[in-house]
């Protein structure tokens, strides 16, 4: 038996880097479909193997495994899928797994080109906070902003305790200051088409020379220039994981009265709240709302919150 770690997926094929560094095409049997996908009677994702997965491998040619056991995973990072037309899929929206067993999860952003989404942001930190993993800002493009556009980002996501970054890879900038970040951990690296993932990535190791996006491509809607996530390992136990830009991005089962938990700053008041089951929305005696009113929680991140809690209430919980 071999061991390894998923860390590609083309259709049907999973590609295993094994503890020797070499890739492996393997296949996945049947069985595990039926054994990993039903709970309760209802399909709740199709990506029983996913980035990141630690698996064993039996050879079955030379270039060729079949996957004998996935490990459970640590963690993982996911979404609700989005919707597939036509697919056939009844009830609730399916949850698309992004990547397993991460140490850090850096959300990439560009101040412009596509334009800073502060809502997009806490979005990502929702699913972070929710998922037990490490969450940490990468602001990029810095060179296309004044100053004034991202400290003002970068300051309020500081204060919350997050760990922002800023960088130009363009005019490598600060881009030591992500290496350090990251060292001898697995990070993913996730957030809108455009913003510069894969451009990062080409600036922690050259020698990967990822597929980067030709400028004129994201003046529109943003094209996708990487198609499918890929963890790379690098030196000293360092692994990165580019991914495709996400265009929707919705927490897959959160419960409403969870909600605000995932925003960290809303943690002192909410036990003030007047009843158990506040959702800090139009209820009497909310203390979030208060702490709102005297500044002490900003209106972007209660904006935020609101906007998110009309996505959860339409959620149907596996
Ligand atoms: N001005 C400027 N342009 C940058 C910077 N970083 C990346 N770009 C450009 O932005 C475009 C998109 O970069 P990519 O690295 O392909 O973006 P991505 O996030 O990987 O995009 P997807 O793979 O589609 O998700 C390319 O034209 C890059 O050259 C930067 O710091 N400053
Ligand atoms: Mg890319
Ligand atoms: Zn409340």
């Amino acid at each position: 038996m071999i061991k390894g770690k998923a860390v590609r997926i083309e259709s049907k094929d999973i590609y295993v880097l094994t503890e020797k560094n070499k890739e492996l095409r393997c296949s996945l049997p049947g069985k595990f479909k039926k054994k990993y996908n039903l709970k309760k009677d209802k399909l709740r994702t199709l990506d029983i193997v996913a980035v990141g997965d630690y698996v064993e491998v039996e050879l079955a040619a030379a270039d060729h495994g079949i996957i004998k056991k996935i490990e459970e995973r640590r963690n993982y990072i996911s979404r609700k899928a989005p919707r597939i037309k036509g697919s056939g899929i009844r009830g609730g929206r399916l949850e698309q797994i992004i990547a397993a067993n991460l140490d850090l999860f850096i959300h990439v952003a560009s101040i412009n080109e596509p334009e800073f989404n502060n809502r997009f942001v806490d979005r990502m930190i929702v699913i972070a906070e929710s998922s037990n993993v490490e969450f940490a800002l990468l602001i990029n493009k810095i060179d296309l902003a004044e100053p004034v556009e991202y400290q003002k980002w970068e300051k309020l996501y500081n204060k919350l305790g997050y760990k922002v970054i800023l960088t130009s890879a363009e005019e490598k900038m600060n881009i030591d200051a992500v290496k350090d970040l990251i060292a001898g951990k697995t990070t993913l690296l996730w957030g809108q088409s455009g913003v510069g993932k894969s451009s990062i990535a080409n600036e922690i190791e050259p020698r990967i020379n990822l597929k980067v996006g030709e400028i004129s491509d994201f003046s529109g809607k943003g094209k996708h220039t990487t198609v499918t996530s890929r963890l790379i390992r690098l030196e000293n136990n360092t692994e990165i994981i580019d991914t495709p830009g996400v265009r929707e991005l919705e927490p897959f089962g959160i419960k409403k009265e969870d909600l605000g938990h995932y925003f960290v700053e809303f943690g002192d008041f909410i036990p003030e709240c007047k009843f158990n089951s506040c959702t800090h929305f139009h209820e009497p005696g909310c203390a979030v709302r208060s702490a709102v009113e005297s500044g002490e929680i900003t209106a972007e991140r209660y904006e935020s919150y609101l906007n998110l809690l009309q996505t959860v209430e339409e959620d149907i919980i596996f």
